[in-house]
């Protein structure tokens, strides 16, 4: 099968259990649980959890990774939901669709997020906590990512700094936890389903290795922003500008941000190959990565 048809079924597989994982849209209160399916199934790439999966197949286990696949597109989703309320990015749309704020209204919104934290640590417990040790280390990587001082920590900076003059330090803080963080951690969470036991170092590598494709996907994320449409990012184009957010291309310009998601991709590449494995699917998702159009 050629990388697309394989990304395409992961994709196919993701979406599955999305949908079991969710309460029904019928389940009482509906308007939450409406409000949460709005957000989860208006799109999205899914790139978080088919890492998962890729990391899972490098040296893989018994264990099913779909669970740990889903819980970090929970996290993902409610921070998205979040990013966009008035009191944060106030975006209109999101994922092609209007942000969960517009098409329900705020309180729902903030709820709906509320609701997919939990979720994405009952959905750990409940499905690896036959293997406790695994279960345990998979909610602390998770619970790490997304605490203050990875996610929301890199939102609150990404807040504080909107407005001030670019500075480097500032924005690589920013980028490497509020994006690249969540990127790690979902190539962590797949390797650690696999055949971690006998850890010898190469999840600190796979790490690194999700910290430089997350600072490239940050890159690409930056210039999509200034070069494509809203219609055609599904999200609200030119965003960073006009919030004054300070951004790669605010530093240092298009060309050079250009080079950097290259230069962070290469980085990547050649820590996965050094970790080996079966990496042939994560390599062309890496190079994919960097060519993507949303
Ligand atoms: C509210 C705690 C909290 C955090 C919000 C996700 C986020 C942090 C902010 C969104 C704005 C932004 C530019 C974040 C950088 C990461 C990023 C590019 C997220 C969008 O990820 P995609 O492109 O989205 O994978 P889809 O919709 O495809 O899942």
């Amino acid at each position: 099968m050629n990388f697309i048809d394989q990304l395409k079924e992961k994709q196919q597989l993701v979406a599955s259990r999305l949908d079991q994982a969710l309460p029904a849209a019928e389940v009482p209160p509906d308007r939450i649980h409406q409000a949460m399916r709005h957000s989860m199934n208006a799109g999205g790439k899914r790139l978080r959890p088919i890492l998962v999966l890729s990391g899972h197949e490098l040296f893989p286990s018994f264990h099913d990774p779909l669970p740990a696949a889903v819980a970090i597109e929970c996290i993902h989703t409610y921070s998205l939901i979040h990013d966009d309320l008035p009191a944060m990015d106030d975006s209109e749309l999101r994922r092609g669709q209007p942000a969960c704020h517009k098409a329900f209204d705020e309180a729902t919104a903030i709820l709906a997020g509320d609701a997919f934290q939990p979720l994405a640590f009952e959905i750990l417990a409940r499905c690896y906590g036959h293997v406790p040790k695994v279960a345990v280390d998979l909610i602390e990587i998770l619970a790490r990512t997304a605490g203050s001082e990875k996610l929301v920590g890199g939102q609150m900076q990404d807040l504080l700094s909107e407005g001030d003059p670019p500075q480097e330090e500032t924005l690589s803080y920013i980028h490497a936890n509020k994006t690249a963080a969540m990127i790690e951690a979902s190539l962590c969470l797949g390797f650690r389903l696999g055949r971690m036991g006998e850890d010898d170092g190469k999840l600190e590598l796979i790490g690194q290795a999700g910290h430089f494709l997350g600072l490239a996907f940050q890159a690409v994320d930056d210039l999509l922003d200034v070069t494509r449409t809203s219609e055609e990012l599904g999200k609200d184009a030119a965003h960073d500008r006009e919030s004054g957010k300070v951004t790669w291309i605010s530093l240092y310009g298009e060309e050079k941000a250009r080079e950097l998601a290259l230069e962070q991709t290469e980085k990547a590449r050649q820590i996965l190959l050094q970790t080996g494995g079966d990496n042939a699917f994560l390599l062309e998702l890496v190079s994919h990565m960097l060519e993507r159009e949303s």
